[in-house]
C-alpha cells in the first residue's frame, strides 16, 4: 500500500489533533463544541464542503533559527505544504516574521486544507547584546527534529509516494518536534531574563522544541461559537479578530480563549515550580479570498475603525459591543452581495457552467452569462492568515505585559527566505490561478470564445 503527500498531511493533522487533545483538554471541548454548530443546518452546504470543514484545522509554531526553518520546509513540503505569503509581525511590536505552509492546489485543498502558521525569531529584533548571544548560543546547541527524522526527510523528498510503513514511521518521528515539553533546558534565572527581554523570546528559546502553540478548528458561526465557549467554561477573549459579520463572509474572523499557565520545570528538571503561558485554543470563520483591490478597500475600511475606536476610547471607557458596532459602521460601505463583489473585482471566484445549461453555442461577456445564469459563481476560500488579526492573537496569548507597542515595522523577507531556502508564494497569484483556469473551464464547456 502506497500513501501520497495529501494522506500524509491529512494522517499527520489527525494524529496532531489527537496529541494536542491529551496535552490540553480544553482543545477537546472547543472540537466539540465546533462539531456541534457545524453539524446544525448543515443541509445548506454541499458535502464536500462539509467534509472538508469537518477535518480542517490550523496550527501555529515559532522556530529560533533558520536551520529549522529550512528543515521544517522540508518536511512540510513531504505533505505537500508549501509557504505561503510573509506576514512581519514586527508592527505589532512582537520580534517575529512568519510565513503559511499550507497546501495549494484545488485538490489538495478539497482533501484536506492544514495549514501551520510557523514565525520565526528575529535575533535583530533583541535590543540587548549579551541576551542576544545567549540566545544565539542556546540555539545553535539545539536540534528539533530527531535524527531518524532527518534521515527519513532525506530519504523520502526523493519520492512522490511512501510506503505505508515508512508514512507511519515519518509521522511519528515528525510529532516528536511538535510535542510540549514541560521542562526548559535552560536554569530559571535565564528563563527569566529572556522572558524579561520579550515572552516570545523565553517561548522560542528555552524549550527543547517548538510545542504547538494552538490548533485551530473552522467553524460556521463563530458568534455561535463564542457564545457557547463561554457556556462551556472556556474564556474566549473580547472581540472578533478580522472583518464583521456579513452576508456574504470575507477573509478570516477569529477568537481564542487565553494561554493556560502552566507548570514547567527548569534545568531540565532539577528545578521545579516555575510558570509558562504559550499555549491557547482557537476558533475561526473562513470567507472569501479577496483580490488586491478587494484588499485594500478591507484594510483602508480596519484602519480607519482602528482611528475611530482609538479617538472613541479616549474620550470614553469602551465595550466589545461598541467595538463591533464601529467596525460594522465602517464595513458597511463594504459590498455584501456576490454579484457587486464580482462585478467589482473585490473577491475571487471560481466559475462553473449551470447544470440545466445544454450547450448552444452561447455568445456574451461574462457579467451577461451570470445574470441569465448560464454561469455560476462561488467564491473561494481564504487560505491564509490576517497580519493584523495575527498580532491580536499572539498579544492575547502572550500576556497583558506586552500590550500594543506600535512601530513603524521593520520587515526583512529577504532574509526569512534565505532561511527558508525558497521564496514564498504570493497568495493572489494562487486564488488568482484557480479563478482563471475555472473560467477557463466554462469556455471550453460553453466551446465559446471568451469575448
Ligand atoms: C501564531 C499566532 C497567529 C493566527 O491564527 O493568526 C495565528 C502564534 O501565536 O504563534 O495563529
Ligand atoms: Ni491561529
Amino acid at each position: 500500500m502506497s500513501v501520497t503527500r495529501d494522506d500524509l498531511r491529512a494522517n499527520f493533522a489527525s494524529a496532531l489533533s489527537n496529541m494536542y487533545r491529551h496535552e490540553v483538554p480544553q482543545y477537546g471541548t472547543l472540537l466539540d463544541l465546533v462539531s456541534d454548530i457545524n453539524n446544525r443546518d448543515s443541509k445548506e452546504i454541499s458535502e464536500p464542503v462539509q467534509r472538508r470543514i469537518e477535518v480542517e484545522r490550523h496550527g501555529a509554531i515559532r522556530l529560533g533559527k533558520p536551520e529549522e526553518l529550512a528543515t521544517m520546509r522540508r518536511l512540510f513540503a513531504l505533505m505537500a505544504m508549501q509557504p505561503v505569503g510573509y506576514y512581519d509581525l514586527t508592527a505589532a511590536g512582537l520580534p517575529v516574521h512568519a510565513t503559511c505552509f499550507r497546501p495549494v492546489s484545488p485538490m489538495s485543498l478539497t482533501k484536506n486544507p492544514f495549514r501551520v502558521f510557523t514565525s520565526l525569531l528575529r535575533m535583530d529584533m533583541i535590543a540587548d547584546e549579551a541576551i542576544r548571544s545567549r540566545a544565539e548560543d542556546i540555539l545553535n546547541d539545539r536540534q528539533i527534529f530527531t535524527s531518524r527524522c532527518l534521515d527519513l526527510i532525506k530519504e523520502l523528498e526523493l519520492k512522490e509516494s511512501y510506503s505505508s510503513e515508512k508514512a507511519e514511521q515519518l509521522l511519528q518521528e515528525a510529532l516528536e518536534t511538535f510535542r510540549w515539553h514541560k521542562s526548559t533546558a535552560v536554569d530559571s534565572d535565564t528563563y527569566q531574563t529572556f522572558q524579561d527581554a520579550h515572552p516570545l523570546v523565553a517561548d522560542i528559546v528555552c524549550f527543547r522544541g517548538p510545542h504547538i502553540n494552538h490548533l485551530t478548528p473552522r467553524v460556521r458561526d463563530i458568534e455561535a461559537a463564542q457564545a457557547e465557549m463561554r457556556r462551556r467554561g472556556l474564556c474566549p477573549k473580547d472581540n472578533i479578530e478580522g472583518p464583521p459579520l456579513m452576508k456574504w463572509p470575507i477573509l478570516l474572523r477569529q477568537t481564542s480563549f487565553l494561554a493556560l499557565e502552566e507548570s514547567i520545570n527548569f534545568s531540565d528538571g532539577s528545578e521545579t515550580d516555575g510558570k509558562h503561558k504559550a499555549r491557547f485554543g482557537e476558533i475561526e470563520q473562513r470567507g472569501m479570498a479577496l483580490t488586491p483591490k478587494g484588499r485594500r478597500l478591507y484594510d483602508q475600511l480596519m484602519e480607519r475603525f482602528n482611528k475611530r475606536l482609538g479617538d472613541v476610547s479616549s474620550q470614553e471607557k469602551t465595550t466589545p459591543e461598541i467595538g463591533s458596532k464601529l467596525l460594522r459602521q465602517e464595513f458597511s460601505e463594504f459590498p455584501d452581495d456576490l454579484e457587486t463583489l464580482c462585478h467589482e473585482g473585490l473577491a475571487y471566484f471560481h466559475y462553473r457552467v449551470a447544470k440545466s445549461h445544454t450547450p448552444t453555442g452561447t455568445k456574451g461577456d461574462i457579467d451577461t452569462l451570470i445574470q441569465t445564469g448560464i454561469i455560476e459563481i462561488e467564491p473561494i476560500t481564504y487560505e491564509d492568515f490576517l497580519p493584523i488579526s495575527a498580532a491580536g492573537i499572539f498579544r492575547s496569548n502572550i500576556g497583558s505585559a506586552c500590550a500594543k507597542s506600535q512601530n513603524s515595522g521593520n520587515a526583512d523577507r529577504d532574509a526569512f527566505e534565505r532561511g527558508l531556502g525558497c521564496p514564498v508564494q504570493n497568495e493572489f497569484q494562487l486564488y488568482e490561478k484557480m479563478q482563471r483556469e475555472s473560467l477557463a473551464k466554462c469556455w471550453e464547456e460553453l466551446k465559446i470564445m471568451p469575448s
